[in-house]
């Protein structure tokens, strides 16, 4: 989701010099371990964007503390401050002791290197936290994308639709889905029992996913591993969050979820 909310949101105190020095990331000595002093984190997001709940879910899995910068037509000093950070002009953007981190998967590392909690969403392990970024990488690319592609033909001018294309992605979205429900076999979560990095990346990545080309009846595990993420209170607390802007859905929200 993105368009139709980009320039929509609250205000950034950081000074500009500060902002437009600010890329170049890691920064060294510039982050600071949580122990050492409090957490001064800054998320710009909007609660209806599918990439910032991937990153919602992961500091609601947490409770890590931050400050909201919400995105929205209604405060365009925001969308400003988004572009000066990113020049790429994409949320979520994190901003940890003035440094931006973008890049949702990356944000949600960083989160998890430099402010655990109890809930670690990337593995110790080297050969675990492979498998976890290998789904991660599944649910953006081959979830995530095609959803988006159907949703942004809604946007488009009626001249400019994309037939073929959104063809082209209900049939990846298929493929996607029918892998997935076999990969998830016997497993609670996307890697198994722990909730990860990946699972963030799932959860609203399948949740729209579905409402724009439904999960199909035959598909028990991948429907199944839907409803889980949408009973667990990190991502319900998202999905309440975005409720109130389930009107800015471009092709119509179902009613349901
Ligand atoms: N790869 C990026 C994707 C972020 C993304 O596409 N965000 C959308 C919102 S869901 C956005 O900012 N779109 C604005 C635009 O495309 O102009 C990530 O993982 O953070």
């Amino acid at each position: 989701m993105s368009h139709f909310v980009k320039n929509c949101g609250p205000a950034l105190q950081l000074p500009h010099n500060r902002l437009q020095n600010a890329i170049g990331y890691p920064m060294q000595g510039q982050l600071k371990p949580m122990q050492e002093e409090p957490v001064s984190l800054t998320l710009y997001a909007h609660p209806f964007s599918s990439y910032c709940q991937k990153v919602l879910v992961a500091l609601y899995e947490n409770a890590t503390p931050f400050a909201y910068r919400q995105l929205g037509m209604d405060d365009p000093e925001a969308g400003a401050e988004l572009a000066r950070l990113w020049p790429l002009n994409k949320m979520p953007v994190l901003v940890d002791s003035d440094v931006p981190v973008v890049e949702s998967s990356v944000i949600i590392e960083h989160l998890d290197l430099f402010h655990p909690g109890p809930a670690r969403l990337v593995p110790a392990d080297a050969k675990q936290a492979l498998m976890v970024r290998m789904m991660d990488r599944v649910f953006d690319n081959y979830v995530m994308t095609p959803m988006q592609a159907i949703v942004f033909d809604h946007l488009r001018p009626a001249d400019d639709r994309d037939p073929f294309g959104v063809a082209r992605a209900r049939e990846k979205l298929e493929d996607a889905y029918r892998w997935l429900d076999g990969a998830l076999a016997g497993r609670q979560w996307a890697c198994g029992d722990a909730f990860s990095l990946a699972d963030c990346a799932a959860a609203p990545s399948l949740f729209y996913a579905d409402w724009v080309h439904e999960i199909g009846q035959a598909l028990g595990n991948l429907r199944a591993y839907r409803s889980r993420l949408l009973a667990r209170p990190s991502f319900a607390r998202a999905v309440e969050e975005a409720r109130p802007f389930r009107e800015l859905f471009p092709p119509g929200a179902p009613d349901r979820d």
